[in-house]
């Protein structure tokens, strides 16, 4: 069986996180993974503390295995919620969309293992250094806020520069993917658009059949005129997007407030004219809905016959 420091480090079974996705990653989602061995994360997106408190407690309700919280460090909420994850004593806290070393050292004390997503090698070492137990590094094949180096380039980077393990994030849905990851040098795998056509995943039908429909082509980035560049699939408000960002007699602030609300209305409402439907370049491999611990146990035989397998490659 295919074990890792990461799965020791966690105390998890398999080697692989649910990604923290913005109006996706509930506490049903999460415990399902984490019933099924993986490790499930609550997102806490922009949400205030009394929603992820909320969330908190129904995934205590729903699993006893270890689970975590996503952070993004872009939340107006984040100072607020960064507290509540001590109070619950939350097992994992992963963190996103910036750096989180104000927040570690409270963290730590509170014995909360912290797993940051890191873009660069720079950040990497640097929350190595904070204590992190292990470090995300997602390439920027990924659904959501992206960085710039793809997870082929950025994984065996940062697995060099880092002695704690590194989970890849980027471009994964199946065990060929998670094979390939760790050749690379990671000990894990975060996988957000696999997830998204779980059934315990409780999204409008509508973001479930995009993703299932997808191209390899369908995705596009925006947003990089503002500094946060968002992979989503592509439709008519992605479209107006674009063209609003190719315009300089649009602002910034009217760009800005273009975007908001537009992941809510792609998860929650299913509005494809106008919501974000947030997804990776490998969304055209995920072709079906399946149970969360299918998804879990497929990923985990693909990968673990490739690699038993490996050497019958070589001559
Ligand atoms: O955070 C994500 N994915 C996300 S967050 C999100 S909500 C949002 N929506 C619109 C604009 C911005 C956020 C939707 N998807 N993934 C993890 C991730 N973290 N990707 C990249 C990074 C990252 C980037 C810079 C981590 C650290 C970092 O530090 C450098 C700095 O300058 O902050």
């Amino acid at each position: 069986m295919l074990r890792s420091r990461v799965c020791d480090a966690i105390g998890i079974r398999y080697p692989i996180f649910q990604g923290g996705m913005a109006w996706v990653s509930d506490a049903k989602l999460a415990a399902a993974v984490s019933n099924a061995g993986g490790l499930g994360i609550i997102s806490a997106m922009n949400a205030d503390e009394h929603y992820v408190r909320d969330q908190i407690r129904l995934c205590r309700e729903l699993t006893d295995a270890p689970f975590g919280v996503n952070i993004m460090l872009m939340s107006p909420h984040v100072a607020a919620v960064a507290q509540l994850v001590v109070e619950e004593k939350v097992p994992v806290v992963t963190t996103g969309a910036g750096l989180p070393g104000k927040y570690m050292p409270a963290w730590i004390e509170a014995g909360i293992k912290v797993v940051p997503v890191v873009p660069s090698v720079a950040i990497a070492r640097r929350v190595a250094r904070e204590g992190a137990v292990a470090v995300i590094a997602e390439g920027t094949e990924s659904g959501g806020h992206i960085g710039e180096l793809t997870t082929m380039a950025l994984v065996p980077q940062v697995a060099d520069a880092v002695q704690i393990p590194v989970l890849a994030a980027g471009g994964i849905a199946d065990g060929r993917g998670m094979a390939a990851a760790f050749m690379l040098g990671a000990e894990g795998v975060q996988c957000g658009t696999r997830f998204l056509s779980a059934c315990e995943c409780g999204i409008h039908e509508n973001y479930k059949q995009k993703v299932i429909g997808a191209r390899d082509i369908d995705t596009q980035v925006t947003g990089r005129r503002l500094g946060h560049p968002v992979r989503a699939l592509r439709n008519p408000f992605v479209n107006r997007f674009a063209e609003m960002e190719r315009d300089p007699s649009v602002t910034e602030e009217q760009l800005a407030a273009f975007g908001t609300g537009a992941v809510r209305k792609a998860a929650v409402e299913g509005d494809v004219q106008n919501g974000s439907f947030l997804a990776g370049q490998i969304a055209a491999l995920v072709k079906k809905e399946q149970p969360a611990r299918e998804i879990v146990e497929e990923m985990m035989g693909e990968c673990e016959a490739l690699l038993n397998h490996s050497a019958d490659r070589v001559r």
